[in-house]
């Protein structure tokens, strides 16, 4: 019999006691998913550390639920903003949530059959990810956006296809607000 647990989450920095696992994602693995590589390039060299996001995660051996916690750092590159890699789930039937604690952002999701939806980030919104949508989170805010989400163990992640392709909408600023428009380069 699993026994129950206390997680304190801190909505402002995502910290997790306990937690099981942690990676953090420098802004110089992501040049893939940013437009302007000119900009991405000349942010790297000014700053070859630069973090975009921490994943802090809580894994309980023989639960099948998993959750965890995605910290982003506010950033832009180029007229786009720090975003996550973004992905489908390895397993096509199951869905996640997403709940924010801070922040301000934008979750755009994208069918196969490449409808697009775009939710809105704040504290008190829990975003409903459903099976086989493609997700990425993009921090439009001036602060850390913290959310929390929550999957099945099995869930699993599939980066290849938005790595590859991208996703059909972007998230820009424009006279300093967020704006969705086109990809140009998504075929
Ligand atoms: C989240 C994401 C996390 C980082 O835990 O994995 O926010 O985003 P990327 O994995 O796209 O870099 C989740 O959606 N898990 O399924
Ligand atoms: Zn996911």
């Amino acid at each position: 019999m699993l026994s129950p647990e206390s997680i304190d989450i801190n909505p402002n920095t995502g910290v997790m006691e306990p937690a099981t696992g942690r990676y953090l994602k420098k802004v110089c693995e992501l040049g893939q998913i940013y437009q302007d590589k000119d900009a991405f390039e000349a942010l790297v060299a000014e700053d070859p550390e630069q973090i975009a996001y921490e994943v802090i995660e809580y894994r309980k051996a023989g639960s099948d639920l998993f959750f965890g916690t995605t910290t982003m750092r506010p950033g832009k590159i180029g007229r786009e903003y720090f975003m996550t890699r973004g992905h489908y789930h390895k397993r096509r039937d199951l869905s996640e949530i997403y709940y924010t604690q801070s922040g301000s952002g934008i979750l755009l999701l994208q069918s196969r059959q490449e409808e697009t939806k775009a939710i809105e980030m704040r504290p008190g919104i829990c975003a409903y990810i459903p099976p086989d949508w493609a997700h990425r989170s993009i921090n439009t805010g001036s602060d850390d956006l913290v959310f929390v989400w929550c999957c099945d163990v099995e869930t699993g992640h599939d980066y290849g296809e938005i790595l590859d392709r991208g996703m059909a909408k972007l998230v820009v600023e424009q006279l300093g607000e967020p704006l969705i428009v086109d990809n140009p380069s998504f075929n």
